[in-house]
């Protein structure tokens, strides 16, 4: 592994500023630029800004290079912009090593700089989300991998999950896109790995998926859980090691588990080809909690900075980079290029199915269980009165029956329980009386079918005896306007 020396520290200057341009020149210095954008003023659909993209990724310098791309992803507010800007400073320092000290062995720890204030990605403390959308570094960073190949590494930051502004489609949007687009994607997590965190992992996963062909192999990359704030070192230790073994526990799936648990841990291990772990110490009251922190280092606890080298020098480390592959195919700048337009376009499409809140998604489910109950309550009823083997009913006395039934089985969905409050329902109460009219008709018709069928074995005089009854009392065998 490369490593820096301390002249590297005081020579080189940090090519980074974090004002993120929407149309940076060709001769602006390397920054983070926003992609991809949440119209959140209109509605909320999402632009890719295709000429940007062009640009960096059409760039003669790495157009036809393999490429790499690490994003970061999770709920909003929990330090991925800040830590993404390490990953600028090691790529920064390592392509200026590169340069300038050539095969050199270099200090590793040097990157690090301990008084440098962060910039790169926007990022800031307090309560409020920074990030929108999704930003690159408009600058690949040219690394060679383990067989000496030039690889082009990009850096991708995207907007935080479950901040107020944003929908569920917005988040899933986001996190899918991310996690089709990278070939390690960084699921930022505070705390712990807890069981809601997996579901919306499932839920972002499921919803990428969709929009991906159906194919044998596994849809996604690497996936990489990093828990930010680990307090329990006694339990597992800070580290991928700690991180793998409580990884372990969490995905484990047991025949004592309810289905759901074992489903969603099955589903998220057969999305991923590689998932691992890590867990980072707390970074200290100044990080976390001091307007003024400006990003140095020397701010943070040195168990912090000490795992920040091992992670960043670990999924940088050339050796085991990983190239972005799609079908088994190792993509290039240029392809990459094409299948970011071509999932935008699916985003952006009729054809997915709008993800939902898990209130959203329970509130549905059961209001259209208590459709169906409501149904087969008026089933049950009209048949005991009109069903196939019951004799010919003139219409108004059909009419009578349907009235009575529905008002029955709107009752039963009246009184059941159900999530999401009166509004929502009603949408579904309307779905009820256009099914329960739906049904009437179908009644009505084998009614007339079953008028004909008499009359057929009345013969003609008591055919036309019934036609008559039928014409004089009720000629009107037709179906009834669906009532408001
Ligand atoms: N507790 C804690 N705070 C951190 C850590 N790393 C960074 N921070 C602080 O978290 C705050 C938010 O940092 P950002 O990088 O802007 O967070 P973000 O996740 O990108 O936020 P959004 O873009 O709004 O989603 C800053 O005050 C950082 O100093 C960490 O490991 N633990
Ligand atoms: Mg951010």
């Amino acid at each position: 592994m490369r490593g820096f020396c301390c002249e590297k520290e005081t020579r080189v200057e940090y090519d980074v500023t974090s004002v993120e341009l929407e149309e940076p020149n060709i001769s602006a210095p390397p920054q983070a630029v926003r992609i991809v954008e949440v119209l959140e003023e209109t509605d909320h659909s999402f632009e890719l800004n295709a000429d940007l993209l062009e640009r960096i990724l059409l760039d003669p310098k790495v157009a036809d290079k393999k490429v790499a791309v690490i994003g970061v992803a999770g709920p909003c507010r929990k330090g991925k912009s800040f830590l993404l800007n390490f990953f600028l400073r090691y790529l920064t320092w390592e392509s200026q090593a590169d340069k300038v000290m050539g095969e050199i062995v270099l200090e590793n720890s040097q990157w690090m700089s301990p008084n440098s204030p962060l910039s790169g990605f926007s990022w800031r403390g307090g309560s409020e989300r920074d990030t929108n959308g999704i930003l690159i570094w408009s600058e690949p960073f040219l690394m060679k991998d383990k067989n000496g190949e030039e690889i082009a590494v990009l850096l991708m930051d995207t907007q935080g999950a479950f901040d107020s502004q944003s929908t569920v489609k917005d988040c899933a949007t986001i996190f899918a896109l991310s996690t089709m687009i990278s070939s390690v994607q960084i699921y930022n997590l505070s705390q712990n790995i807890q069981e809601d965190d997996l579901q919306h992992l499932q839920l972002f996963t499921e919803y990428g998926r969709l929009a991906l062909e159906d194919s044998a192999a596994k849809p996604f990359q690497s996936l990489l859980f990093l828990v930010r704030d680990w307090s329990f070192p006694y339990e597992a230790e800070f580290g991928f090691q700690g991180g793998q073994r409580v990884l372990d526990r969490r995905l484990k799936v047991s025949e004592k588990q309810h289905a759901e648990l074992q489903q969603l841990r099955q589903h998220i291990r057969s999305c991923f080809e590689d998932i691992r772990c890590f867990l980072m110490p707390h970074p200290g009251l100044t990080v976390a909690t001091n307007p003024n922190f400006d990003g140095k280092l020397v701010d943070s606890r040195t168990e912090f900075q000490q795992q920040l080298g091992v992670l960043i020098s670990r999924l940088l480390d050339s050796h085991v980079l990983v190239h972005k592959e799609i079908n088994g195919q190792k993509m290039t700048c240029r392809e990459l290029l094409e299948y970011f337009k071509v999932y935008m376009r699916i985003f952006k499409g009729q054809d997915l199915p709008e993800p939902k809140s898990m209130l959203m998604a329970t509130a549905e489910a059961n209001n259209l269980a208590a459709v169906a109950s409501a149904r087969a309550v008026y089933q049950r009823e009209m048949e005991k009165v009109c069903g196939g083997d019951t004799r010919y009913m003139s219409t108004n006395e059909l009419l009578e029956q349907h009235d009575r039934c529905n008002s029955v089985a709107i009752q039963e969905f009246r009184n059941a329980r159900k999530m999401g409050g009166v509004e929502f329902s009603l949408q579904f109460l309307d779905r009820l009386e256009s099914d329960l009219q739906e049904s009437y008709e179908n009644y009505l018709k084998v009614n007339n079918r079953k008028y004909l069928a008499d009359a057929e074995s009345l013969g003609p005089l008591g055919g036309a005896i019934q036609m008559g009854e039928a014409l004089g009392g009720n000629s009107n065998v037709t179906t009834r306007k669906r009532r408001q």
